[in-house]
């Protein structure tokens, strides 16, 4: 038995998300999930939307308790841009929004638990998307940082760590190349264009946040997905490096770097997709530092050099590759059967090192999913046994660890998720959290796996074989 143990002052939580968890009550504007969940229930597993999820909207004192019970010291959920915000050309706040935010952070101050606030996690108010486009539009890069320094001025005596964006390249993939998400285009130059407004309207936030002056660190959370491939061969390596510039680094070397890859802009101009660009948005990507990265990781990308001819219609990454299979991997049954492989964990870690200045960044969410009848019915004790995950979960730490050994700047991790919750058109499809949701009752009950994280969190350490 090994024991690994982390750096002094780690960070020990779970991520999560407002829409995700809160529920509408008392929220005053839709966003485009609560509108496209009313308009195509069927997009959704077993048809269920956000509207009443974990509920922590009236039960977040009790969840703070539950964060405790399993050793938080942490912990990041995000704000709704469609509760806070009463006036969204303004950016004037609405004041019950203002009471409930303030009052969840506080609990969490109070039990020992530092929150870590979001400002957008794929949930953009209805009626944006609906009369400007959504980030579409530059209109909406404005009215978006008018509300992240709302959120700034609001909070910003309780939070000290703040994200612009969780994973900005989703709502790019699933609005508008794979139909996932809503506006559910499929156009290669819109997405290039969103994608693009997003990174702006990223930076000027961070701007913001320097010129109000704010106590504490921005950062933003990318999924880093490093791209492997099916052997050595030059073709083969040519396709992961295409995938990795699409992928990973459109967003991480504007956000960090603070420049566009010169190939990637050359890919752009070759399939004519360019997006509009202002001197000034260049300015603002160019200046805006962040403090740290999160990094969310879930499963590697497999690829090889295109065999079949490209028929889409329109531009996706997989132009440059295809996905594929390794026939020697391990794949999660609960989870689609997605590869299994830990050792990827050291190679971000390696990559922020050699390439990024090896900026201070933490794995802001990695999840083992498992389904409602893997995990099975509470045992005798009143306890779901998950060890699946938390034997899981050790193979990823010890790279993590490993990483950490080899000068990586990791100062925590944060779990997928709290108690299960919502995921967009998944639903509750698949199971993350440290507690179960009953979604008859909205009863939280513990999982196994808690208890291993609890003494995780107090000892700074764990041991495997
Ligand atoms: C991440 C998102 C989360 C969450 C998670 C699990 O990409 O940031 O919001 O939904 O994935 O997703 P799923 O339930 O689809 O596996």
């Amino acid at each position: 038995m090994t024991t690994y143990t982390f750096p002094q002052g780690f960070l020990w939580g779970a991520a999560a998300s407002g829409i995700q968890t809160e529920g509408t009550k008392n929220k005053i504007h839709d966003s485009i999930w609560d509108t496209w969940h009313r308009d195509n229930p069927e997009r959704f597993f077993k048809e269920i939307g956000p509207a009443k999820v974990c509920e922590t909207y009236d039960r977040y004192q009790e969840d703070v308790q539950l964060m405790k019970q399993v050793g938080f010291n942490s912990f990041r959920t995000s704000i709704q841009w469609s509760r806070l915000i009463k006036d969204l050309e303004t950016g004037e706040p609405c004041q019950d929004a203002v009471a409930f935010y303030t009052a969840y952070f506080e609990e969490m101050i109070a039990n020992g638990i530092t929150p870590m606030v979001n400002l957008y996690h794929f949930d953009m108010p209805a009626v944006l998307q609906e009369q400007y486009g959504g980030f579409e539009s530059k209109h909406v890069i404005g009215l978006f940082v008018k509300y992240a320094e709302t959120a700034f001025k609001s909070f910003g005596h309780l939070i000290k760590h703040w994200i612009t964006f969780n994973e900005p390249i989703v709502p790019v993939e699933g609005g508008y190349l794979y139909d996932f998400h809503y506006p559910c285009k499929k156009d290669g130059k819109l997405a290039v264009q969103v994608g693009f407004n997003i990174t702006v309207a990223h930076a000027k936030a961070v701007l913001a946040f320097r010129e109000m002056a704010c106590e504490g660190h921005i950062g933003t959370v990318l999924n880093l997905t490093p791209s492997y491939t099916r052997d050595d061969r030059e073709e083969d390596k040519q396709a992961a490096h295409y995938a990795d510039l699409l992928f990973n680094r459109s967003f991480l070397d504007p956000m960090v770097l603070n420049y566009y890859p010169e190939e990637l802009c050359q890919i752009l101009k070759h399939h004519d997709l360019m997006p509009e660009v202002a001197a000034e948005e260049m300015a603002a990507i160019e200046s805006a530092k962040v403090d740290f990265l999160g990094v969310n990781y879930y499963v590697p990308r497999r690829v090889k050099a295109r065999e079949a001819e490209y028929d889409l219609s329109y531009f996706t990454p997989e132009y440059y590759f295809e996905n594929y299979i390794n026939p020697t991997g391990r794949f999660n049954p609960y989870r689609d059967n997605n590869e299994i492989l830990p050792t990827a964990i050291y190679d971000i870690a390696q990559n922020i090192k050699d390439n990024y200045g090896n900026l201070p960044w933490f794995l802001a969410e990695i999840g083992i999913a498992m389904d409602e009848a893997s995990e099975g019915e509470a045992q005798e004790d009143g306890v779901i046994d998950d060890s699946f995950r938390t034997s899981l979960m050790k193979e990823h730490l010890v790279q993590l660890h490993r990483a950490i050994d080899d000068g990586a700047n990791c100062f925590g991790v944060h779990q997928w998720t709290f108690i299960d919750n919502w995921s967009w058109t998944n639903s509750f499809k698949r199971r993350y959290g440290f507690f179960r949701l009953d979604l008859e009752t909205g009863q939280r009950i513990p999982k196994r796996h808690g208890q291993w994280f609890k003494s995780l969190a107090q000892s700074n350490s764990f041991t495997a074989d």
